[in-house]
């Protein structure tokens, strides 16, 4: 077997989600023995190697049975953008429960896809550091900051190892002024998540998941150099043509997480 495809199976969660199917496909294609689930149909082909089983993140026995032999679980799945807390509870608090619960009883390695959104009310006049406060921007990012919490608490009471990916923007190309410092290309994405899984010892840590964005700088000092991982794309080469594209809210213009910030925003003096 090549030295870049682990041993056991890997459980990937939220497959037929715009990031799950990018690594469906990179992975899948690396040779990985890939289990995807979602609770919507996998729209493309199942990759060599893949089976696809459809579940909801509520239900606690399908994630215990779907993970049985695995080495890492990818829990990619949940709701993805701002929502009414009551639709974030079920998927993103009660179906993380679940996802740690069977890495628990598998001994198996999470590889959490948290966000930029579990620090999104930082300043972007601020660089932080991987252990500056959590100060989520909304109900979404809230259940990224206690997703990353709960992995803690898994590794130090259970030993359940974690890297916890805080994902900047991760699309084809970068489309504003911001994604010049939060974007992440899908190859990094997918070398960061294969280190992910591959590294010895990872205990609980995080990553930035940006790529090498040195235009605009907001996140440094995780525990990159831990996995071996380093990216190696970037959005500098689109800095001249979005370096003007903003919006003219004062709100998402000032924090890190950007319009999801200025989602229901109703502090009456204004940003703090
Ligand atoms: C995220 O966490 C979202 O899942 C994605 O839809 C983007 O909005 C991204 O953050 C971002 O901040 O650009």
């Amino acid at each position: 077997m090549p030295d870049d495809v682990p041993t056991k199976p890997v459980l990937l969660t939220g497959a037929s989600g715009a990031l799950g199917r990018v690594l469906a496909r990179s992975l899948g294609a690396a040779g990985w023995r890939l289990r995807l689930t979602d609770i919507a149909p996998f729209p493309d082909r199942l990759p060599d190697g893949a089976t696809f089983t459809a579940a909801d993140l509520g239900d606690g026995v399908a994630l215990l049975r779907l993970a049985e032999g695995c080495g890492a679980i990818l829990h990619f799945g949940g709701v993805s953008v701002e929502r009414p807390f009551e639709e974030i509870l079920g998927p993103n608090l009660r179906g993380l429960y679940h996802v740690y619960e069977a890495a628990r009883r598998e001994r198996a390695r999470v590889v959490f896809a948290s966000s930029n959104h579990a620090v999104g009310f930082h300043e972007r006049s601020e660089t932080i550091d991987a252990s500056d406060p959590l100060l989520p921007d909304g109900y979404y990012g809230l259940s990224k900051a206690y997703g990353e919490l709960m992995g803690r608490m898994y590794w130090m009471k259970h030993g359940v190892e974690s890297v916890f990916v805080r994902i900047g923007s991760c699309l084809p190309e970068p489309v504003n002024a911001r994604m010049l410092a939060s974007y992440l290309s899908f190859a990094d994405l997918t070398r960061l998540v294969t280190r992910a899984v591959l590294a010895e010892r990872v205990g609980a840590g995080v990553v930035w998941g940006a790529s090498d964005n040195q235009a605009m700088t907001w996140w440094r000092d995780d525990d990159r150099v831990t996995i071996g991982w380093a990216p190696r794309d970037s959005a500098d080469p689109f800095a001249a043509q979005l370096k003007d594209r903003r919006s003219d809210d004062p709100v998402e213009e000032r924090y890190m997480g950007g319009a999801f910030c200025a989602i229901g925003y109703s502090r009456p003096d204004g940003p703090a």
